[in-house]
């Protein structure tokens, strides 16, 4: 339901990378999957400011009444400003809710964004009930989508939605433990403070790599959330043999903090052949990082997030599904 046009790409319109066919993808080389269950807005707003849900829901009708073609795309954003935002324009708001203009809201969005949390949240009542491990086939993704603003391909933040749906249903503890090739701004921010959730993030280094202004090292949690977030940027060029030992020290620094559950959101963009990534990870090497992560021993809910050599993608999220023990 959500297809955007197109984005800006090295100053070039071009194809959406996060385009339906990854799905697509994915669904051939997986098969058939469990159908998603509804449930509700109340775990969404737990973890999202209403005024943006709210936004969501409504940003490209408003695009529409104020007779905008296209997709409703932020462009100009409310950086060292002197004044109280003044929201009444579409485009104001846009940018108010917004830290990219690779991110579009189309007719569909909302009811894309509002299935793949609860795609998430059905993950969760499924690993809650089995106390085994499950795969959240979401798109569009979310580890970029903070509170309350949107940006890398997503809007609703899936793993974080999971992590506090599992805290209100008797988690006391949670981990999240991010494989994805960028930084999980969205998922550091929401938790920074936070000790009862374990945000750690493996990713490329933003220093030469998107999010940019967020995924340092010295990022570590604030507040009761000091120690609790943890970062370990990789450089551009990273291959297996290099990524397993961070790999292996996120996957101890998970262990100790003795979560009740692990999330984990999945890139397959640190593959070799992704369009728009430098790592060097191969099909059969993504099983050795599924298998890994279950070495911890507890139940574990996967989120899927970018992945964009689409051909190949199926092929890399069944290689990881196949490190794990059913
Ligand atoms: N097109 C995830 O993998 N790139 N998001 C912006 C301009 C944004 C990736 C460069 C990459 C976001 C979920
Ligand atoms: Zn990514």
């Amino acid at each position: 339901m959500h297809e955007p046009a197109f984005e800006l790409h090295n100053g070039q319109f071009v194809a959406h990378a996060e385009s339906p066919d990854r799905l697509a993808s994915m669904q051939a080389a997986l098969g058939p999957a469990i159908p998603v269950a509804d449930h509700g807005m109340e775990p969404i707003l737990a973890v999202h400011d209403a005024g943006y849900v709210a936004f969501l829901q409504r940003a490209f009708q408003d695009w529409k009444a104020s007779e905008r073609p296209g997709n409703a795309i932020p462009y100009t954003f409310p950086i060292r400003r002197r004044r109280p935002l003044d929201l009444s324009r579409i485009d104001a708001e846009l940018g108010q809710y917004s830290f990219d203009c690779g991110t579009p809201i189309a007719e569909h969005t909302w009811q894309a964004a509002y299935w793949g949390a609860q795609c998430a949240l059905s993950g969760l009542a499924e690993i809650m009930a089995t106390k085994s491990k499950a795969f959240a086939l979401a798109r569009p993704p979310g580890h970029h989508s903070g509170a309350d603003y949107f940006g890398g391909y997503c809007y609703l933040n899936n793993a974080a939605i999971a992590a506090e749906a599992a805290l209100s249903q008797g988690a006391s503890k949670v981990a999240i433990l991010d494989v994805d090739y960028h930084h999980g701004n969205g998922t550091q921010d929401i938790f920074y403070e936070r000790g009862d959730v374990l945000t750690v993030s493996l990713h490329a280094d933003p220093k030469t790599d998107y999010p940019y202004y967020w995924g340092h090292a010295d990022e570590t949690g604030t507040g009761k959330g000091v120690g609790t977030n943890v970062n370990l940027p990789l450089p551009r060029g990273t291959v297996w043999q290099t990524y397993r030992p961070a790999l292996g020290r996120a996957i101890d620094t998970v262990a100790a903090f003795k979560p009740d559950i692990v999330i984990v959101p999945f890139g397959a963009d640190t593959f070799a052949e992704d369009p728009i990534s430098h790592f060097q990870m191969t099909t059969d090497e993504f099983a050795l990082i599924g298998s890994a992560i279950d070495q911890l021993d507890v139940p574990i809910l996967i989120t899927m997030e970018g992945g964009y050599a689409v051909e190949a993608l199926g092929a890399n999220v069944a290689s990881f599904q196949s490190g794990f023990s059913t």
